[in-house]
């Protein structure tokens, strides 16, 4: 491995470059090394033992350009994205056709057809809360956002000041979209999101409750959504995920870069969320 940062963005971009169907004697893994969207692919390849390779990029080689000032990683994949999930049938480069496609593979998508829509519906919500315009990801990124503005943003998101543009109460209401969900299912004991044993929803919906929105804000998520709080403490007791967690978890949720987040957790205060 060479010892520039630019170098190794290199030597990454053509591994991920050359991977393919074909090539792949294991399956491959490639993802920044943070928790990110990796977390729920990464734990159920440890619940179910597969052994793959791990391509860990850590984010100061990511952010690595060429000439051009162009990010030298972007131009490796299809989307310019990672996760990238490559093995002998598939490879892929989004994280919840990845997880759908090991969900199949390996018995978690569901016991029918019905359920099998519902862990498809849970994982969309659970995206939806990162990622949409409502979700969290928008209100923790801050890099060249005006202090005010991140500010404004922050309480509106949470409930405790006025609307700002679109987000409004978002917190609260994407957590109680997760609740809906469990109710629905109230019916099947387990208390999982979908169906009566475990699924790729429930560990979606774990990373993105436990990780990011418990994390965020601990005290209010503890205090507001005790039912939610229960579904972590109940996911992380499972002896694999417990394992994953407390030994082979990434360190950090996303960018270590205070300037480009606000609320960034610290890796102790992450591992402490399932205690609680
Ligand atoms: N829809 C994609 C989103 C992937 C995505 O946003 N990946 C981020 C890391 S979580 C990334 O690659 N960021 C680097 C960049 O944009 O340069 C998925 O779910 O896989």
């Amino acid at each position: 491995m060479s010892d520039d940062l630019a170098g190794q963005a290199r030597e990454i971009a053509a591994r991920l470059q050359n991977l393919s169907t074909g090539s792949a004697d294991k399956p491959v893994f490639a993802y920044l090394d943070l928790i990110g969207i990796g977390w729920p692919i990464r734990c159920l390849l440890h619940l179910k033992q597969i052994d793959y390779e791990l391509i860990s990029i850590p984010i100061q080689v990511w952010l690595q350009t060429d000439e051009g000032g162009e990010v030298i990683l972007r131009k490796a994949t299809n989307n310019a994205h990672v996760p990238l999930y490559v093995d002998g049938e598939v490879s892929l480069n989004q994280s919840l056709s990845i997880l759908e496609y090991l969900g199949d593979k390996h018995g978690l998508m569901g016991d029918t057809p019905a359920e099998r829509w519902g862990v498809k519906e849970v994982m969309a919500h659970a995206y939806d809360a990162l990622f949409s315009w409502g979700g969290l990801l928008p209100i923790i990124a801050k890099i060249n956002v005006p202090d005010g503005v991140v500010e404004a943003r922050l309480q509106a998101f949470l409930g405790d000041g006025p609307p700002w543009g679109i987000v409004g109460g978002c917190y609260g209401r994407n957590l109680k979209s997760f609740e809906n969900y469990l109710d629905a299912n109230a019916h099947n004991a387990g208390g999982f999101m979908v169906g009566s044993r475990l699924s790729v929803a429930d560990l979606h919906a774990f990373n993105v409750l436990c990780n990011w929105y418990k994390a965020f804000d601990p005290e209010r998520f503890k205090a507001q959504h005790p039912k939610l709080n229960d579904f972590v403490l109940r996911i992380a007791a499972i002896p694999e995920v417990r394992d994953y967690i407390q030994n082979h978890q990434e360190a950090t949720t996303w960018l270590p870069i205070p300037p480009l987040g606000l609320r960034l957790t610290t890796p102790e205060a992450l591992v402490g969320l399932i205690d609680e």
